[in-house]
């Protein structure tokens, strides 16, 4: 399982911007696949994601330098290299980039080469990704998929403040039932759109993009849409929120716009609490800004034993950000996105570091998204449990589904899903701390 040729072009995601994809060829032939995705409500300490900036192609967004990257450097230090040990290429390439950020050949560069060796070992030993990423004793768990209802924020020009309203049914017993209930919510919820004339388009995940005059009005939706489809809200199906607060904050302050409303952090802290106690409020992603240590520590003191905290632009999916949020209990979740950080490598050890805590690790998709599943795959590998990849429609985002779906098949008896009883473990933290 040698390296024997590494190649790299661009092809475009789902918003169609430019991306690269990157194959790897084994010495007996097996060539291996990688493609990036690509977010739009980045965190400031990912890592770098390297856009060429010329403004004469492609309005300065291609990826031709990360590409020369794949082809030169990063070929060069790895021909001959065997894939037998994902740890051994991915080390390597860290220490060629050289930089905290991959800032020097681009995380994207890396990044694409590091999925394509996953790939390519999967192939090469005829495993399937999720058996061959799986750490010894893992690989088994099927994920509760947190599925996107309504986007804004910067996924639909600015429409809603808040960036994701999502649901977990966390009343089912089979992933396949999670998406029988997100099925006739998410139809119920468009056929209630179109009825009040609010329907005005998809967001970037494919969430409906509503027309509502506040913040109140898109939760009592959400919770009326659950119920018109015959669930019990919070039993049955709760709430799941991305805040994405760091885009919300200027200037010392959280701003709602479409509440005519700023907020000072105490007074965003006791927002926060207030719909936590008002709706049912499973999980909530990024309610402060990255840099607001202190109502992280607070939040997650108060509602931490019954309501999963996500850290997404808290952590960016870096291990030494994840450890220190650990060791002062900011929040008890991780938003795992690959490109964030940048190696297959380091997402698993982030995941590793993650479920040694006693925290949740949710794997997730950017907004632009591709057609690969990996981290389907990678959910099922690490018996990560959630699953976070936008809404109930559109192929970039079914892919990754239904991938979870041929896992179930493939695995059959053995297959497990531990679906809402996951949260139990929230109490068990947070008596911990
Ligand atoms: C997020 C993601 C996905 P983006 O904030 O969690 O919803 O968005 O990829 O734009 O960062
Ligand atoms: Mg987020």
């Amino acid at each position: 399982m040698y390296i024997k040729q590494i190649d790299a072009y661009q092809i475009f995601d789902s918003r169609g911007q430019p991306t690269l994809e990157t194959v790897v060829t084994l010495d007996d032939g097996t060539h291996g696949v990688g493609m990036v995705p690509s977010g739009a409500s980045t965190g400031q300490f990912e890592a770098l994601e390297m856009r060429d900036g010329d403004l004469s192609r492609f309005k300065g967004q291609s990826v031709f330098k990360a590409i020369e990257h794949v082809k030169g450097e990063l070929q060069q230090a790895l021909i001959g290299k065997s894939v037998q040990k994902q740890s051994d290429i991915d080390s390597q390439m860290c220490a060629l980039d050289g930089t905290d950020n991959k800032s020097r050949l681009g995380a994207n560069a890396i990044l694409s080469v590091s999925l394509a060796v996953a790939d390519a070992r999967a192939k090469a030993l005829k495993l399937p990704l999720y058996k061959s990423l799986a750490p010894q004793g893992s690989g088994t768990l099927l994920p509760l998929p947190e599925i996107q209802l309504v986007g804004g924020g910067a996924h639909a020009q600015w429409r809603t403040d808040i960036q994701d309203f999502l649901i977990i049914v966390n009343g089912a017993t089979t992933y396949q039932d999670t998406l029988e209930v997100t099925f006739n919510i998410y139809r119920t919820a468009e056929a209630l759109l179109k009825e009040r004339g609010l329907l005005a388009g998809a967001a970037d995940e494919g969430g409906f993009w509503p027309t509502f005059d506040n913040h109140q009005a898109i939760f009592e939706f959400v919770v009326e849409a659950i119920t018109t489809a015959g669930y019990e809200p919070g039993k049955e199906v709760s709430i799941s929120l991305d805040i994405a607060a760091s885009d919300l904050y200027r200037d010392g302050l959280y701003h709602l716009p479409l509440d005519g409303k700023s907020y000072t952090s105490e007074q965003f802290l006791q927002l926060m609490l207030d719909w936590c106690e008002t709706y049912p409020v499973l999980s909530i992603e990024d309610p402060f800004a990255d840099t607001d240590f202190d109502m992280w520590r607070r939040f997650t003191e108060q509602v931490g034993d019954r309501i999963q905290v996500i850290g997404d632009d808290l952590f960016t999916t870096n291990i030494a950000r994840i450890k220190q949020g650990i060791d002062q209990n900011l929040a008890n979740s991780v938003l795992i996105k690959l490109n964030q950080i940048g190696t297959v490598t380091e997402t698993l050890e982030a995941i590793a570091i993650t479920q040694q805590a006693g925290w949740l690790p949710v794997v997730s998709a950017r907004s632009g998204e591709t057609e690969d599943a990996f981290i389907s795959h990678l959910a099922v590998a690490t018996d990560a449990g959630q699953l976070k990849v936008g809404s109930f429609t559109r192929s970039e985002r079914m892919v990754k589904w239904n991938e979870v779906v041929r896992i179930a098949q493939q695995l059959g008896e053995s297959a497990r899903f531990e679906g809402g009883t996951i949260y139990a473990k929230l109490s068990k933290t947070s008596s911990v701390v």
